[in-house]
């Protein structure tokens, strides 16, 4: 997560300058959408390894937490190369009970494909599917996928 100073005006700069307020913004390659960056990971890995690649740049597999959310990440992967891309949530504990990776907190937005999720313990995670415009599918977690990481504004 990085942070731009806004202070200072025309190259005056006084003491007040120490207490601006920060704006959010996001590293290179980030795209950035509300009080999220977004980057979109083109190696194919497991749902655990693709997880662990997240956070080792400080973020983690995407939570789609919204409508809104839901339609920037679907519009941005249509006009990438076809490929499914990890959420990051699993059902792993309990078949049908989503929960996002990481905290245990339970999925309250869903964008399934029609006929997912298929509803077995052999597919306990989910990605953007890219038969329907990116509408979501339950698919095995060992199986390899690209992914899209997020990193929140901390504030
Ligand atoms: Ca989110
Ligand atoms: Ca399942
Ligand atoms: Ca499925």
């Amino acid at each position: 997560m990085s942070s731009v100073s806004i202070c200072g005006i025309d190259g005056q700069w006084t003491l007040e300058d120490f207490t601006c307020p920060t704006v959010f913004a996001c590293p290179d390659g980030w795209e950035m959408f509300q009080d999220s960056c977004y980057l979109f990971v083109d190696s194919c890995k497991s749902f655990t390894n693709a997880e662990n690649n997240c956070r080792s740049l400080d973020a983690r597999l995407v939570h789609v937490e919204s409508g809104e959310e839901n339609t920037f990440l679907r519009s941005y992967l249509s006009g990438l190369p076809m490929a499914d891309y990890w959420i990051g949530m699993t059902d792993e504990d309990q078949e049908g009970n989503w929960k996002w990776y990481g905290n245990g907190v339970d999925v309250q937005f869903f964008d399934w494909k029609p006929g997912e999720a298929s509803s077995n313990r052999h597919e306990n995670c989910a990605v953007f599917g890219d038969t329907i415009s990116y509408t979501w599918a339950d698919v095995a977690c060992g199986s390899r996928r690209k992914s899209v990481c997020e990193m929140t504004n901390p504030e």
